[in-house]
């Protein structure tokens, strides 16, 4: 299947060639399917900053449905902020794509026709400029990561001395930032006259929609008192829950799906059967009827966020430190060991008492469901990837269940081993000593940190816990000083697996 023939070549040598694209649609074997829909009838309605695979594989998927469905004047312009690889990739693919989902019986591919147009924000600032300040464009969506909104994890307010924010605010006709964009467009759209958009934040942040809303108020105050009041009091910002596994997409992936559809795909995009988007019904300039394509409209999104930040992106960042440690390459390799299930399925049932679920919530149900997700053994999601950025996502996956549990009188000692194996990670050394390659934009802070400290948990996890930005006051609480330090000695005495292999919860 790796091969790179294309396995359903058809007719001759030139199709060997032949890239996935509105002229080669006709040729797809019978059974992928394609958009239901007169893409040339298509007009864009929203932009997308951070075109990345999880947007392609579950925001552009809803709006897919949608365009079969008729509504046609919501499709998707979808950007990059630094990197043009999206859009090399899927420019000379008028920006189809496959989506490839996998379970343990099987792959099915579709191509998603719903993102009509690529920008590049670094290469052409104006260009995005334009598309956001259109009058049709109504919704702005991101994914850019939790590191994207130049924000203080900790505290949830932008950080002013952040080096895009510096940039963004002496230069404000050529950002470099989601924020700056936001901003810049924004401003400009109130001086003519226009309806400002909704921004519909899809990123793992508690409150996303608060969130954004009130680094966007408060970088505009920085500009302008004016700017800022109208933009409190004119912009909705939703929250929204979004949920699906999606595995950075590999070479192999690359060549599996070219061969399936015997044509090249040079930007598939692979993920799991489940799929879930959760969003506050509050938009400033119209929305499509999202509920037609199976979103959940609520009134308030929070409960169901905290729930699957507590729940699934806990356990994930728990089982990508530890699993990682352990020699793990990804999250289904992992949970083939009982004891690491086990532990995720103790994160879970540790976060559970910090929750106020609406009536009818089957919190357990739900752990079940994601302990079988994070099995599918067709998904290749590794433990490197989601161990990435711990910095800007330890306070909503870990620190809050911490914090809640110490108010209730509750042990913390699930969440500390987690929080430990960040710390063990983040050295940069691995159990053998080998280099861990730390993605993280306190990298070298870290380092640093971690080198003076040296490998003994009495000085390490004590230096880490006083990272204000990620910790605040809950890194100098005694209880939670003395219960990640007892982690972090197992880790170092035992090794992750065995720790995990003997661990208790109390
Ligand atoms: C993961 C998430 O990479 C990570 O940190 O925990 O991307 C996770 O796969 C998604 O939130 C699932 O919806």
């Amino acid at each position: 299947m790796s091969s790179e023939t294309p396995k359903n070549h058809v007719s001759g040598p030139k199709d060997a060639d032949l890239r996935l694209s509105t002229a080669s649609l006709d040729r797809l074997p019978g059974q992928i399917r394609r958009p239901a829909y007169d893409r040339s009838g298509v007009t864009p309605g929203i932009v997308h900053l951070g075109i990345g695979a999880f947007h392609r594989a579950h925001q552009a998927v809803v709006i897919d449905d949608l365009l079969a469905g008729g509504a046609s004047d919501w499709g998707i312009v979808g950007a990059s902020l630094r990197s043009p690889g999206t859009r090399d990739a899927l420019a000379p693919q008028d920006c189809l794509y496959t989506l490839a989902v996998r379970s343990g019986a099987g792959t099915e591919h579709r191509i998603i026709g719903s993102v009509l147009a690529c920008e590049v924000a670094s290469e052409r600032p104006a260009s995005l400029l334009a598309r956001l300040t259109d009058p049709a464009t109504r919704i702005v969506s991101l994914t850019v990561t939790e590191k994207g909104y130049c924000h203080t994890p900790q505290t949830g307010d932008l950080d002013e001395n952040h080096p895009d924010i510096v940039h963004d605010l002496q230069n404000p006709g050529t950002p470099r930032s989601a924020i700056g964009f936001l901003v810049a467009a924004l401003a400009r759209r109130r001086i003519a006259g226009t309806v400002p958009f909704t921004v519909l934040s899809c990123d793992n942040l508690a409150a996303n929609g608060h969130t954004v809303g009130r680094i966007v108020t408060q970088f505009a105050s920085l500009r302008s008192r004016n700017l800022a009041k109208w933009i409190e009091a004119e912009v909705a910002f939703p929250s929204t829950m979004v949920d699906r596994i999606v595995p950075e997409t590999t070479d192999l992936d690359r060549s599996e799906i070219s061969s399936e559809l015997g044509t090249t795909d040079a930007w598939p995009v692979v993920t799991e059967p489940f799929t879930q988007w959760i969003v506050e019904d509050r938009f400033s300039a119209g929305r499509p009827d999202f509920a037609a394509a199976g979103v959940q409209m609520v009134a308030d999104v929070t409960p169901f966020e905290h729930m699957k930040l507590r729940l699934l992106n806990a356990s994930h960042s728990a089982l990508a430190y530890l699993g990682y440690l352990a020699g793990h390459e990804t999250i289904a390799s992992t949970m083939t060991d009982v004891r690491f299930a086990a532990l995720a399925r103790q994160v879970m049932r540790d976060a559970a008492p910090t929750l106020t679920m609406p009536d009818g919530t089957d919190i357990g149900a739900y752990g079940t469901s994601l302990l079988q997700r994070f099995s599918n053994p067709a998904l290749h999601h590794r433990t490197w990837q989601i161990a990435m950025d711990g910095s800007q996502k330890l306070p909503q996956r870990l620190l809050g269940t911490i914090q809640d549990r110490l108010r209730l009188g509750l042990s913390i000692g699930t969440h500390a081993l987690a929080v430990a194996g960040w710390m063990r990670y983040v050295t940069a050394k691995d159990e053998q000593g080998r280099a861990i390659d730390v993605r993280d934009p306190l990298a070298k802070e870290l380092f640093e940190i971690t080198e003076r400290a040296g490998p003994v948990a009495e000085r390490l996890a004590p230096a880490l816990l006083e990272v204000h930005s990620i910790f605040g006051s809950l890194g100098s609480d005694p209880r939670m000083r003395s219960a990640v330090t007892e982690a972090l000695a197992k880790l170092y005495t035992l090794g992750a697996r065995q720790t995990v292999q003997t661990f208790q919860p109390a």
